[in-house]
């Protein structure tokens, strides 16, 4: 069940990044110095606390043996190219406006068709179970992608507390609209609240990643903070960021971007090199970072993990 162990490369890399982070934080001192020069001082108060967003590390964070043998994406890439469309619609929008974003008090409401229906506050949620690292590729619809060391646990972890009944075939994931806070829900791109879904089996599959940090660290604002899901081997907007209530159900739920454009996607959203969106080819994608474009994997890679999920299922028409 477990992807390639690689160890080596994997604190390669962390030594890569500690002296990236080093060199970035020098940069970003030095960058402040040159902005306040310029400005007389004045920073633009959004760009200011980008610039200082605190970062918290995550104790007890284990490693797991869930990794690919790819190069990490650098955090600053990770954290400053982003979709969050209640933030606004471009890359950049999410790490400059997001830090109106208010995670605690943060409780996730579970409910629908389960023997135990429940609240959990954030802090619960995040000693429900051993903190691992993971990491998984993220493939954008957009045809970008990234290798990202997520923070979490599984999904099914939390889902088993509430004991799911006979009835519940899917799950539905409501994530948090407020227009006090969020720019872009003043707008109308989506309908909001963003809501996402997958089917019951999806969600409990281990690989399904209740996410709660990146890079050792409290998750930013921006990648969905305080909780996410995070689905590698979907689409990235099925992976719902800052995740506000959980519903158990019946029916296959009705999606933001589904109902948003459903000849373009579809409910399942598997990554699927052979399976075109209808404006453009999924064949490849290209990584952040790299000039070269790569090749799409079946199943994002996992197919070794999920394909037997899909079974006999005809993937061109449940895109
Ligand atoms: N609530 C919410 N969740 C969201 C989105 C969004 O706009 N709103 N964008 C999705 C898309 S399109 C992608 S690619 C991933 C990006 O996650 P990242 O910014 O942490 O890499 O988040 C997904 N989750
Ligand atoms: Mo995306």
């Amino acid at each position: 069940m477990h992807l390639i162990r690689r160890p080596d490369v994997l604190s390669s890399e962390i030594t890569a990044k500690a002296a990236y982070l080093d060199r970035r934080s020098f940069m970003a001192s030095a960058a402040i110095g040159a902005a306040a020069l310029a400005t007389g001082g004045l920073l633009a108060p959004d760009e200011a606390r980008a610039a200082t967003a605190p970062r918290e590390k995550l104790a007890g964070v284990r490693k797991s043996g869930w990794t690919v043998p790819e190069t990490l994406t650098p955090y600053q890439d990770v954290t400053t190219y982003n979709n969050y469309y209640e933030f606004g619609t471009d890359k950049a929008d999410p790490a400059r406006n997001a830090h109106t974003l208010k995670t605690r008090p943060w409780t996730v409401r579970i409910e629908g068709e389960c023997v135990k229906p429940a609240t959990f506050g954030i802090e619960d949620i995040l000693k429900l179970a051993p903190l691992e690292e993971r990491v998984y590729r993220l493939r954008c619809v957009e045809a970008w992608s990234m290798v990202i060391p997520w923070v979490g646990y599984s999904l099914s972890e939390l889902l088993k507390k509430v004991e799911p009944t006979g009835n519940a075939k899917f799950v539905e994931f409501t994530t948090l609209a407020d227009p006090e806070t969020m720019p872009g829900v003043r707008g109308r791109v989506l309908q909001w609240p963003y809501v996402e879904g997958l089917r019951l089996d999806e969600a409990m599959h281990p690989l399904t990643l209740l996410t709660l940090g990146v890079y050792g660290e409290v998750l930013p604002n921006q990648n969905g903070a305080p909780v996410r899901v995070v689905v590698p081997w979907k689409y990235g907007f099925k992976s719902a960021k800052s995740i506000a209530r959980i519903r158990l159900v019946e029916k296959m739920p009705a999606t933001a971007w589904n109902r948003a454009q459903p000849s373009e996607y579809g409910f399942f959203s598997n990554v699927n090199p052979e399976v075109d969106h209808p404006r453009w080819s999924q064949a490849r994608e290209r990584r952040i970072g790299e000039f070269r474009k790569r090749d799409t994997l079946m199943f994002n890679g996992y197919a070794e993990q999920v394909a037997s999920l899909y079974t006999g299922m005809d993937l061109k028409r449940w895109f």
